[in-house]
Order: C-alpha cells, then sequence, then structure tokens
C-alpha cells in the first residue's frame, strides 16, 4: 500500500455526499494472509475477550451459551492490543492518509474503545444486524468519527455483507424514529422510505469500506458455508475527544504520527 496515492477529490467528494467510500484492494494480499493467520490462531478455543453471539442477541443468535451454536464469536475484541499486524495496518500511512482527508484535519487518532475488533460471521449461528448508526452510544465532542472496515474474506448479501443508506449520516432523524436500543423502527413508512435507498457494500478481500459515525448501516446473516472475516477500527480527530468518564474514554486513544 502505497501512503503517496490516497483518496482523489472525487473520492472525498462522495464520502462528503454518502457516508462512505470504498478503496478496492487497500490492504494487499500478503497482510490480508498475515492477519487471517492470527485469527485462525485466536479463533479456536476462542480467546478472550471475545462478544459472543449470544451477547449481542440480535435476531438469528442463539439463545444462551449453552445451546447450539452457543459458542459461536461474533466480535474478537482489542484487536489492536493482539498483534502488530493489526497495530501496523491501523496506523499505516495509506489509511491514516485517508482518514485525514475524510475528517480534513492533520492528527488523527485511532479509538481503542469503539470497534477496535475483528469482526466474524459464522455459519449456522450468525446473526443480523438492524438499522443504527455507530455514534448511538460513543461520545465525543463531536459526532464525527470514521471507521474503516477492511474485509479479509468477500462480503456481499449472501454472506451478511454490510449495507447503507447513502447520505443518511447528514439527516436529522428524530429521536422517535429510532426504537429502545436506538435501531431504526421498520414500521414507520417514513424509515422504509429510507431503508429502500439502501446499497449492498460489495468487497472483496483487502478492499476496505471507509465510513462515517452517522451513516445508517445494517448487514443480514451469514447463509453461506464459510466464516465471513472483518477487521475494524474507528478514528477521531485530534480536536474531537471523547468525553471524559464515559465508555469513549475509557482506554486512551493512539495517536497516528506523521510519518
Ligand atoms: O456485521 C454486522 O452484522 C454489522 C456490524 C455493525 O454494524 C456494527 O458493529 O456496528
Amino acid at each position: 500500500m502505497s501512503a503517496g496515492a490516497l483518496f482523489s477529490r472525487d473520492q472525498v467528494g462522495q464520502f462528503n455526499e454518502q457516508g462512505y467510500v470504498i478503496e478496492k484492494s487497500l490492504a494487499g494480499p500478503e497482510i490480508c494472509s498475515r492477519m487471517l493467520q492470527v485469527i485462525r490462531e485466536i479463533m479456536e478455543p476462542p480467546l478472550a475477550p471475545v462478544e459472543f453471539e449470544t451477547d449481542v442477541q440480535y435476531p438469528g443468535s442463539p439463545t444462551d451459551r449453552l445451546s447450539p451454536g452457543g459458542n459461536t464469536p461474533r466480535r474478537f475484541l482489542n484487536a489492536y492490543t493482539r498483534d502488530s499486524v493489526f497495530r501496523q495496518w491501523a496506523r499505516n500511512p495509506g489509511v491514516v492518509g485517508r482518514i485525514r482527508q475524510l475528517l480534513d484535519t492533520g492528527q488523527v487518532l485511532v479509538s481503542q474503545n469503539h470497534h477496535n475488533c475483528i469482526m466474524t460471521k459464522h455459519p449456522g449461528f450468525s446473526s443480523a444486524t438492524l438499522w443504527h448508526q455507530d455514534i448511538r452510544y460513543w461520545l465525543f465532542d463531536q459526532p464525527d468519527l470514521v471507521s474503516v472496515w477492511l474485509a479479509l474474506t468477500d462480503e456481499n448479501e449472501d454472506n451478511g455483507g454490510l449495507q447503507l443508506i447513502p447520505g443518511s449520516h447528514r439527516l436529522h432523524i428524530d429521536r422517535g424514529r429510532f426504537d429502545g436500543a436506538l435501531f431504526l423502527r421498520q414500521d414507520l413508512p417514513a424509515n422504509q422510505k429510507m431503508i429502500n435507498n439502501a446499497v449492498a457494500a460489495e468487497l472483496h478481500r483487502g478492499d476496505a469500506l471507509f465510513f462515517h459515525s452517522r451513516t445508517l448501516h445494517a448487514a443480514g446473516r451469514n447463509n453461506t458455508d464459510d466464516i465471513k472475516t472483518s477487521l475494524v477500527f474507528t478514528y477521531h480527530a485530534e480536536n474531537n475527544q471523547p468525553l471524559a468518564g464515559t465508555r469513549s474514554a475509557a482506554y486512551p486513544d493512539i495517536a497516528c504520527t506523521r510519518e
């Protein structure tokens, strides 16, 4: 990945308009293979800290840890501290330079408190994630963060890949249009109208999806026979700090220094 080649002006424009942009083949085959090797080692048995499908209780989750599929991992947390290959990726100039462009800022930090995980969706026991904005439980001076979702396997609607609602990061959506857990209510015609505009992010191994923390997104279950695996980190500008004493500030953020 070259540090010099960053987003084009059109790509930055697309992000500003749509709330997301995809960079194809941002991670080369070698780093993807190394990451997958590390992930295989932490997957069986699942090495803590892990969030299991039963913890999220999303539609399709096994009911409890003792039921079939009860030990299916959903997220391997603390990706940043698990291996240097993840740290190198998170602070790579090709990633960080693009984040700087999207946040239109100099210094950026990667959060240890949000995402910072390896997401998996296993055949048979994966769950669906309803429509939400990531910012809903994050507390920062401003709601402007960017996540980078790196596909380590191909992702599409069939295996529970992400869907996004273009431009939703710019909308003001009344609280009443969300349910108690801050998922978009599907029973409201105004919400259905937005959902009808959703697009599925088709990603191949090494592709990176950059999306705004206010962009509405959702994902289905994995209906294939293969595990879907992705790595996700979230970034914010130095002048947009987490609120002290909240979960967003639990662990220090990592400065991505200029090379
Ligand atoms: O993979 C999924 O089901 C979506 C995950 C997601 O949207 C999230 O963790 O914010």
